[in-house]
């Protein structure tokens, strides 16, 4: 019986290396699928097989090695698991039992095996026909005042063919209501850089690594949340690139790593140094280091040096002088106090910049999830185009999406606000005219769900409720509903707190073949550098009674729209229609999609910014303004400590794989508190004491998380961070972006209540 008890200690072997390598072969075992798993491992991010249901990063394809990491084979064990949760499952629990139990309890239940429906009588889910769960489904739609009134939730594992269905499904039933994933997630990207360079994705490609010569690493954790891209960052080290990690977690992959694909490596127990200047910022403190860096540069650039691409920036960009004035109005002390930095390694960070010809910015959730995190995601790409990094070998702006095809999601119509121009072409290629109102984001979901508008919710993937701001209320939210549905492979949190009528719709896998009356389906995913690839299963699905998602989704809209304009009964069996009328709907970047998709290596979606072609309104690229240096409206209270909810190693978002989390030692435990030891000794506390966090708002709401433990841990001062979903009671509602719908997960404003005292 292996050690329950919590420990917490000092993680000091590098990253990767001989620690990932068994915690692969013990995921494997304790899934029981050591052969199956194995094998099925072999085919993973293969030409011919499957696309890891992790992370989004590509896998360099081509290359003979096997392109699978840690996590990735953590998702896969998990999804090819031996358990199952059957009937005699569901009748032996209540949902209310259930709801007793921890989210990893129910993930470790194992794959459901055939459609649920929710029985109010007796409070268990029982079993239901395909054909009544869809004609319920059709009925509650069918019922509604106004199609406003559902909302069709995406999560990012869904594949593109799938997606475009369900998008089309939704238009056709009359509302543009499609909160996903992303509305959490990469949205200021999506929405912030349009305007500035007239695409909302990524502009770098794998190989641009291989030319960078500065790579930035802001606010994401490549060694546990996206492992492939340890490969170019270590190979771009070794060739003595300069990696600046700029983080207020100094997270151990960042600072030694160990590629458990390099034998010689692993052999000798040696490790690469990764990033060469470590930045410990301040949450929320990156627009302060981002302007520092640019007053560095006005200022050399005043004193002759050729510091900017002034030709770039004539010939492709628009608001230069604006930029100007803004960085001059910006003074050392603000600087200084807003990113928690000195002035000499802000000097020294934009001196690597200058330096590099040729420079790549990858970001994550430590950017995107702030009150401006669009405005900061488009202070980046002016830092970018300072120097005229974009469309030039080894540069460019690199945002690390998370979900395996949440990017693919978004091109293939997943839009709560959609274009006409987009609009116009649905109605030319399906035949009906689709609702040209904007739709919901998630949190205008839940608002609309809390206000009573909503009524009828369907969750294609994720775990809604455990994922979005304000659990306590999003659970109020949901249990006002008539009817939720959840698609899933797994049962979670989300298919206990449900509405009056609730169905729960298991589906095969990623990694699961797909059989059809037509023969062997494929479906393709694009990931975070819009590289579009096919992705085959390989394992038989986990039960007979399975449907694919696209054959639920087909099968919904032909419950709920007798009058379909859409031959949904072909696109169950032959999915190269379905990339036919993908094809005709977006004829610019997909056209000849299935010819170009049979390509061992499939094919890299158009972006005009590698060309230096801006889709802006004055087809430049902008540099545009975001005044001051907080991304984070002020908080008055002197206590107030900012906290940002992170991954541990052992997550899949929602989805717990141990209490573990290695690489900052902490065992058996994810309610902790991490802390800077200066912040802690402030409060007359002690690491391992017990508290409670509360969040200061005016809302007159109290939101409070008990029994977290602290732990003395190096972040930078007046930063605190705890894990996701446990602390997402703590993140208002109302509390997101603006521009985008991304609630502010990482800087949330909280105060520390020391256990038996009263706030
Ligand atoms: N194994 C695994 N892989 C995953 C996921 C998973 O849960 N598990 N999730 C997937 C998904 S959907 C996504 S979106 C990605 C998420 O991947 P990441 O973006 O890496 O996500 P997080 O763990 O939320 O944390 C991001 C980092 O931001 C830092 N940070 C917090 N606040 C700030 C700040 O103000 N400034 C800066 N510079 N840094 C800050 C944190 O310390 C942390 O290191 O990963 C994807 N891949
Ligand atoms: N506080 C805080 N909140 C956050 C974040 C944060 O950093 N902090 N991060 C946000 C981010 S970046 C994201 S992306 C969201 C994630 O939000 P979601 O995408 O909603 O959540 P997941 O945990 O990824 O969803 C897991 C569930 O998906 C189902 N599933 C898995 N594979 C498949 C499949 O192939 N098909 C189908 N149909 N279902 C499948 C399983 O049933 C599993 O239980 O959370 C957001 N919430
Ligand atoms: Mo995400």
């Amino acid at each position: 019986m292996p050690d329950q008890r919590p420990r917490y200690r000092t993680y000091t072997s590098a990253a990767g290396g001989w620690g990932a390598a068994a915690a692969t072969a013990k995921v494997l075992l304790e899934q029981s699928v050591v052969g199956k798993g194995s094998r099925a491992l072999l085919a993973m991010n293969q030409p011919g097989g499957f696309k890891c249901p992790s992370c989004a990063f590509p896998d360099a394809t081509c290359t003979k090695k096997l392109e699978f990491c840690e996590n990735g084979a953590k998702a896969l064990a998990h999804e090819a698991t031996k358990f199952r949760v059957t009937r005699e499952f569901f009748a032996a629990h209540s949902v209310s039992a259930l709801m007793e139990q921890s989210d990893y309890w129910l993930e470790m239940q194992g794959r459901l095996t055939e459609p649920m429906r929710y029985d109010p009588a007796t409070d268990y889910y029982v079993p239901v026909s395909w054909d009544d769960a869809f004609a319920l489904i059709g009925r509650h739609l069918r019922a509604l005042d106004s199609p406003h009134q559902a909302e069709f939730y995406t999560s990012g594992r869904t594949a593109n063919e799938t997606a475009f269905l369900y998008s089309i499904f939704v238009r056709e039933f009359g509302t543009n209501n499609f909160p996903d994933c992303s509305n959490m997630c990469h949205e200021p990207t999506s929405r912030g850089l349009p305007p500035s360079i007239g695409i909302g994705k990524g502009t770098v490609i794998l190989d641009d690594f291989e030319h960078a010569e500065a790579i930035f690493l802001m606010g994401h954790n490549a060694g546990t949340n996206a492992p492939r891209m340890m490969t170019p960052l270590v190979e771009a080290r070794k060739r003595g690139v300069p990696i600046v990690a700029v983080n207020p977690m100094p997270e151990r992959a960042l600072v030694r790593f160990t590629e458990p694909q390099d034998i010689v490596q692993m052999a000798t127990f040696a490790s690469t140094e990764v990033t060469s200047e470590f930045v410990h910022i301040r949450i929320g403190g990156d627009l302060a280091l981002i302007k520092g860096m640019m007053k560095v540069m006005f200022e050399r650039d005043a004193a002759g040096e050729a510091v900017f691409d002034h030709d770039f920036i004539a010939e492709h960009t628009d608001g230069f002088a604006a930029l100007k004035a803004d960085i001059a109005g910006q003074e050392w002390p603000a600087i200084v106090e807003a990113s928690g930095l000195d002035e000499a390694q802000i000097r020294r960070c934009a001196d690597i910049y200058i330096r590099s010809r040729a420079t790549i910015i990858c970001y994550g959730m430590g950017v995107t999830q702030h009150q401006q995190g669009s405005q900061l995601v488009q202070q980046i790409a002016n830092l970018l185009l300072l120097r005229g990094n974009f469309g030039k070998p080894g540069a460019g702006i690199s945002p690390i999406r998370g979900h395996s095809n949440v990017q693919g999601d978004r091109t293939v119509g997943i839009d709560e606000k959609p274009s006409q121009a987009y609009l116009d072409k649905v109605r030319e290629v399906l035949g009906f005219e689709p609702p040209r109102e904007n739709g919901h984001h998630t949190v205008e979901s839940v608002e609309a769900m809390l206000n009573g508008t909503a009524k009828v919710f369907i969750g294609l993937g994720g775990n809604f409720v455990r994922a979005v701001p304000d659990t306590d209320r999003a659970y109020d939210a949901m249990r006002q509903l008539d009817l939720t549905v959840g698609i899933a492979t797994k049962l979670n949190r989300g298919h206990l707190v449900h509405g009056k009528d609730a169905l729960i719709l298991p589906v095969v896998a990623r990694s699961e073949r797909i059989e059809t009356a037509a023969g062997e389906q494929f479906v393709t995913i694009e990931d975070s550098m819009s590289n579009v690839t096919a992705s085959r299963g390989v394992l038989e699905p986990a039960s007979p009674h399975l449907l694919t998602e696209t054959e639920i989704v087909c099968r919904m809209a032909v419950a709920t729209l007798p009058n379909s304009k859409v031959d949904w009964a072909g696109y169950i069996d032959d999915y190269s229609l379905i990339r036919d009328k993908i094809a005709a709907v977006y004829p610019a970047i997909y056209e000849d999609f299935s010819e170009r998709i049979k390509a061992p290596t499939g094919f890299h979606l158009d972006i005009p910014p590698r060309r230096r072609a801006w889709a802006t309104s004055n087809g430049k690229a902008n540099f545009l303004i975001l005044p001051g240096l907080a991304v984070n409206a002020p908080v008055a209270d002197p206590t107030m400590l900012r906290l940002a909810t992170v991954r541990s190693h052992d997550q899949f978002n929602t989805t717990i794989y141990s209490y573990n989390d290695r690489y900052r030692g902490v065992y058996n435990d994810r309610m902790v508190l991490f802390m800077n030891a200066d912040d802690i000794a402030d409060r007359q506390l002690a690491a391992g004491a017990k508290v409670a966090l509360e969040t200061i708002t005016d809302d007159g709401i109290v939101r409070r998380v008990e029994g977290l433990t602290i732990i003395d841990y190096p972040m930078s001062r007046g930063s605190v961070a705890g894990y996701y979903p446990e602390l997402n009671p703590l993140l208002p509602l109302a509390f997101y972006d603006k521009t985008s719908g991304c609630p502010a997960a990482k800087a949330i404003p909280v105060r520390v209540v020391a256990v038996g005292a009263v706030a």
